[in-house]
């Protein structure tokens, strides 16, 4: 495919597996985000299929995120697809005992973070009136779950925020939609508990999603005729009803 896709997030889970995916149909990719030794392999691994240059930024950094996306050599700054990915949880404690670091971080990066980067790229497809924009929310955008408290709020937050760029960018004929999974067996866990020992415990007893699952998704969605926005998708694992009802075998 003769497009360009910018990829925040391309270290792990998600987003990497959609850089496979992407790369593997010939989508030229930007891969952003904060770990540079796994942004070079990266590189060198999917320069074999496709043309790939990385970013290196923190998305709650203002600044950084506005100077790596002007960086961009000409043959990456037209930017035909935008995921906005990198995101994280961080705690699962009630909201009494919420850590306020956590707090941060989580509506700096999944928030904030969201809108600096579509703010950097946002005008270069107002002027060309094209583009498309998938923004990476949650069933907690959806549904909140106890001790879920600040992340829920940030996913619901992607899900408004998504709303209201698929309202502005309208006239401008800019796709725009989110897709929400459930749980998706990633470094998430390892992020949120901030480790290995309970995070190892959270896909265990049933198969959660894979990030391949969420990338073939995401392929699907960017590869709708130009009139078709899937504007809202949310997928669960098979054993998943909803944030807190899970079929476990243990
Ligand atoms: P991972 O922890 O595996 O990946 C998170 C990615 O986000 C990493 O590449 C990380 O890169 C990047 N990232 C996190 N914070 C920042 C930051 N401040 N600046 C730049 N990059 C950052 O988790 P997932 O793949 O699961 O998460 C991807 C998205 O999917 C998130 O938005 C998450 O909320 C969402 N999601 C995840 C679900 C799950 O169950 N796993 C379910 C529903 C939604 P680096 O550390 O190199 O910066
Ligand atoms: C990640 C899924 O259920 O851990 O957004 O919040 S969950």
């Amino acid at each position: 495919m003769n497009k360009t896709a910018l990829i925040t997030g391309a270290t792990s889970g998600i987003g990497r597996a959609t850089a496979y995916a992407f790369a593997k149909q010939g989508i030229t990719l930007i891969l952003c985000g904060r770990r540079q030794e796994r942004l070079d392999a990266l590189k060198a691994e999917l320069s074999k299929y496709t043309q790939v240059h990385t970013l290196t930024f923190d998305v709650k950094e203002k600044d950084a995120v506005f100077n790596a996306i002007d960086s961009l050599p000409i043959d990456f700054k037209t930017i035909d697809i935008l995921i906005n990915n990198a995101g994280n949880a961080h705690g699962l404690d009630p909201i009494q005992e919420g850590n306020l670091d956590d707090w941060d971080a989580m509506m700096d990066s999944n928030v904030k973070g969201l809108l600096y980067v579509s703010k950097a790229i946002i005008p270069q497809m107002t002027a060309r009136q094209s583009g498309h924009i998938i923004n990476i929310g949650s069933s907690a955008g959806k549904e909140v779950y106890p001790k879920g408290n600040v992340y829920c709020a940030s996913k619901h937050a992607v899900l408004a925020l998504t709303e209201g760029m698929r309202i502005d960018l309208n006239p401008f004929g800019i796709k725009v939609g989110a897709i929400n999974p459930g749980l998706v067996e990633t470094e998430f866990s390892k992020v949120r508990f901030k480790g290995d020992t309970v995070a190892n415990s959270v896909y265990k007893g049933y198969k959660a999603l894979q990030p391949e699952d969420i990338a073939d998704i995401i392929y699907f969605v960017v590869t709708r005729a130009p009139h078709v926005n899937i504007a809202d998708l949310l997928v669960f694992p098979t054993a998943q009803a909803n944030s807190t009802l899970v079929k476990k075998e243990l």
